[in-house]
């Protein structure tokens, strides 16, 4: 294990490598307790940091047995760390490093660097794993080709790049594209491939391999056609061909992550590739799609133009998540998926910005990179460039991004880099849109209005759009009425930054009718000082206005709406987006009525909700969608920013409340869903059959409190596709039946081990409030919990941080038993145990009993002897 004592690395301590990398031979003997690592690496002094610098190669874990420069024996020291070589010690012209070290692949549980899961033998490098393999620069700035030899007594030894040549026991890889060390892996195992071809437009002859364990080759399928999909789409849209003659994907069951884009050879966690009907839901399908996608993406977005530092880990991430969002909305549907892009950068990334956690899209501090995965530098960072696309628009976007290419292939580059990209295609002065990458929190906008009629009716020509702070040209008298739209904006104060600048914000609007009908389409208005006054002018009527449309920017807007001007959206608006939107802001208005006044469910919400059930000319995924209420994390945050103190039960009870009043009132057009909605013949996973379940489904839920279970057990036991089995049974446990469907899942399902994460997670995610912490301290006690497996680990303990109101019992029992696990895990894998300690984030929203329990929760943690560097940077900023 490594040291505890948090070390911070600053972005402004940036230097270059004194040392550049010319090529690297690895020769690898596998063994489960004793694997020896050959290491040739060719040198060359980095003529840009003059002389005098040592050679500082990182290693953790590593046994040195001997090292060489220029063939001559050289007496290294290793530290906890790493070495150093004194700059005299070395030639001023190139020079060959060799060394051999040994390593313990079996021992290694943090999933980080070599080690073992189910008898192969994978890697994990990003961010700093190279260094548990060998003494190396372990940094991204340092780019080398690559050629590797693996022996082992296994069937199957894979690597990066294209194979050279193979024999019993043996294989050779050479990946001729310079890349940074933590792009390497390696591979073996016992394992099956399914194989494919693909044909560059370039006229590359391409083989695809997935490599799964015996057993598994029967749920490759949906992955193979979804990277074909993405190498067709990068081509066709980004003008992106693939590189190497081979592409290998890998399915491991043990992996901290959802997957790896390492070149030419992706490592997944078995759940992000493995797919059939009968084991997976929609849900995993679209999500193995995307991932797949964003792996392969990175390929150019990440591999031929990486990072120059993790400071500037969101030109990767952030690039490729937008990149994999827009290839999502090309398959499926733009709509629902931004949709789905809007909740989660809520759930997660507007929470993280809340609170302790917060930090900028490009940090300026760490004490380990490993912590700073997050929803922010992957989500926000692609909403950044989303919003970069709108303001310049989608030539000037794909001319900025053609230009990217050809100027930093092969490069460590910056987020600085990618801006002047920009700013020389575009013409564009960036500086002020620049701050969204160092400014973290996320901006509130509030909007008040003004309406001024007409003295006539409005003259032909349309809306007229004045921006008074550029022009104040006042709207021409006597055609039409004026309305006035000021905006502000605001952004709070996050850890380290008490003082915010104003941004740009595009902020999309619309203007419609209260007829319904649209007076002004979409126009993008640039906020870019804290307050801005935009004038419309030449109205025939008073306008509603569609703020925000697509969600145009990461912002949280306020205004003073009636529950009428909502439904008038969400009858009406043309945008999809703000359309749902208005119907959720009435769920969540109705909500807080119940939750802080104790009122009724809100009959004209449950009647706009019928409304759009009956539509049948919507599409049933966008339909299922607004049949979807806040989230109780969603309200407790809602609450909180409002300045009331959240009350996990009360929440919990308003929304069971409004659901069963959803069930009473639309009784009837839910069951006319639930009939009407069934997809006759063979599961197929696209986006038009899996609205049409998401939507019945829905639908189901809500019936399922009325009709004693009735129609999920039949739905339950007639199923043949796992979508339809979890809707039904998760249906049955949310109200507190399905005790003989959990045994039956189980029994069914036993052999499948992705299938029995489900099995945990949901009977904990559904348990009632009082119930959860038993549940999941039952399960795992189960003999089928194992907790050294990250998926397991996560089904249990994810799905108790995940049930709100389960999780933040008034005991603190839910808390008590998070920490006790998390400090168990922390031993054995800290990167994973640090990523679950976020589920302590929010206890500054609380009552003072829930605080004190949760602090006390984080106190325990942090005194824990030997407790891990990853956990200590967690913990210690969440305590604050
Ligand atoms: N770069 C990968 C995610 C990833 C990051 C870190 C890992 O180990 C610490 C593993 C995977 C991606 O964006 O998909
Ligand atoms: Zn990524």
């Amino acid at each position: 294990m490594r040291e505890a004592a948090p070390q911070t690395v600053y972005l402004r301590d940036y230097t270059p490598p004194p040392y550049l990398v010319d090529h690297v031979t690895l020769e690898v003997a596998l063994h489960p307790t004793a694997t020896r690592v050959r290491s040739t690496i060719r040198f060359r002094r980095n003529p840009a940091t003059g002389p005098g610098h040592p050679l500082r190669l990182d290693g953790e874990e590593l046994t040195l047995i001997a090292a060489q420069v220029d063939g001559v024996d050289i007496n290294a020291e290793p530290d906890d760390l790493g070495l150093s070589i004194p700059s005299h010690l070395l030639p001023d012209t190139p020079f060959v490093w060799e060394a051999e070290v040994e390593i313990n692949p079996q021992a290694n549980t943090t999933l980080d660097g070599l080690y073992m899961s189910n008898g192969m033998y994978s890697t994990q490098c990003e961010a700093e794993g190279f260094r548990k393999i060998t003494f190396y620069p372990d940094r991204p700035d340092v780019m080398a080709p690559f050629k590797v030899r693996v022996t082992s007594d296994l069937p199957v030894m894979l690597s990066n790049g294209n194979p050279v040549a193979s024999g019993p026991g043996w294989a050779e890889w050479e990946d001729p594209h310079p890349k940074p060390s933590y792009l390497f892996a390696l591979v073996a195992g016992d394992l099956q491939p399914t194989r494919d071809t693909f044909s560059t437009m370039e006229g590359r002859h391409v083989d695809l391999g997935i490599w799964v364990r015996a057993g598994d080759s029967d749920k490759t399928a949906y992955a193979m056609d979804a990277l074909k999909r993405s190498m067709l789409w990068d081509e066709a849209v980004y003008g992106r061909a693939y590189d190497l003659d081979v592409f290998n994907i890998v399915a491991v069951d043990d992996f901290n992550m959802g997957a790896m884009e390492n070149k030419g050879l992706n490592i997944f966690n078995s759940r992000c590739v493995l797919a059939s009907p009968a084991t997976a839901t929609d849900a995993d399908y679209a999500s193995i799609e995307r991932i797949i996608a964003h792996e392969y993406f990175h390929n150019w977005t990440g591999n031929r133009i990486t990072c120059r530092d993790w400071f500037q880990l969101s030109l990767k991430e952030g690039l490729t998540v937008f990149r994999d969002q827009q290839f999502m909305g090309d398959m499926r549907s733009h709509a629902v998926k931004r949709i789905g892009d809007v909740l989660s950068l809520r759930a997660r990334q507007f929470r993280e910005d809340a609170g302790p956690l917060a930090h900028a899209v490009r940090p300026e501090a760490y004490a380990e990179i490993n912590n700073f995965y997050t929803a922010t530098i992957y989500e926000k960072g692609a909403e950044v460039i989303r919003m970069l696309r709108l303001l310049v628009g989608p030539d000037a976007y794909a001319a900025a991004l053609d230009l990217y290419f050809s100027r930093h292939d092969g490069q460590a580059c910056t987020i600085d880099d990618w801006l002047s990209v920009f700013s020389d295609a575009t013409g564009r002065d960036l500086s002020q849109f620049k701050r969204w990458y160092g400014q973290a929190g996320t901006p509130h906008i509030s909007v008040t209005e003004d309406w001024v009629p007409g003295a006539d009716a409005a003259a032909p020509g349309g809306v007229t759009i004045t921006d008074t702070t550029t022009s104040n040209a006042e709207a021409p008298a006597g055609m039409g009425g004026t309305y006035t739209l000021t905006l502000r904006q605001d952004t709070p104060a996050t850890p380290g930054q008490p003082l915010k600048e104003p941004l740009v914000i595009p902020v999309a609007l619309g203007l419609i009718g209260p007829d319904g009908t649209d007076l002004l389409p979409t126009v993008v208005l640039e906020l870019t000082g804290p307050e801005q006054v935009f004038r419309f002018g030449n109205l025939p009527a008073r306008p509603v206005p569609s703020i925000l449309r697509d969600f145009s920017a990461p912002v949280i807007l306020s205004r003073d709406t009636t529950d009428a001007e909502r439904a008038l959206l969400l009858a009406h608006d043309t945008d999809p987006v703000t359309r749902w939107e208005a119907g959720r802001d009435l769920a969540r208005a109705g909500l807080e009525r119940m939750i802080l006044n104790g009122a009724g469910p809100d009959a004209g919400y449950i009647d706009a909700l019928g409304k759009m059930l009956r539509d049948a000319t919507l599409d049933p995924a966008f339909r299922a969608l607004t049949l979807g209420l806040p989230s109780q994390d969603d309200m407790a945050q809602g609450l909180f920013t409002a300045g009331h103190t959240p009350d996990p039960d009360a929440i919990h009870r308003a929304t069971q409340g409004l659901r069963r009043a959803i069930a009473t009132v639309l009784h009837d057009d839910l069951a006319q869903v639930y009939d009407g909605m069934s997809t006759p013949g063979a599961y197929d996973p696209g986006a038009v059959p899996a609205g049409k379940r998401a939507l019945r489904l829905g639908a189901l839920a809500h019936l399922t409190r009325l009709d004693d279970g009735a129609r999920a057990r039949a739905l339950f036991t007639s199923a043949d596709n796992m979508t339809e089995a979890m809707g039904a049974w998760t249906a049955l446990l949310t109200v507190g039946l399905g005790v003989e469907e959990t045994q039956r899942f189980y029994t069914r399902w036993q052999a499948e081990r992705l299938v029995i994460d489900k099995w945990f997670a949901a009977q904990v995610a559904c348990a009632a409030p009082d119930r959860a912490v038993a549940v999941a301290t039952d399960l795992s006690q189960h003999a089928d919990f194992n907790w050294k497996n990250p998926n397991r680990f996560r089904a249990v303990f994810g799905a108790l941080s995940g049930n709100a109101a389960g999780f933040h019992q008034a005991s603190g029992a839910g808390y008590a038993l998070l920490a006790d696990w998390l400090i168990q895990l922390d031993a054995a894998n800290p990167q994973t145990a640090a990523r679950m300690s976020s589920a302590f984030e929010t206890w500054r929203r609380y009552d003072p009993a829930r605080r004190a329990a949760m602090t006390a929760a984080l106190e325990r943690m942090l005194a824990h002897p030997g407790l891990s560097r990853d956990m200590t940077e967690m913990v210690s900023r969440m305590r604050g």
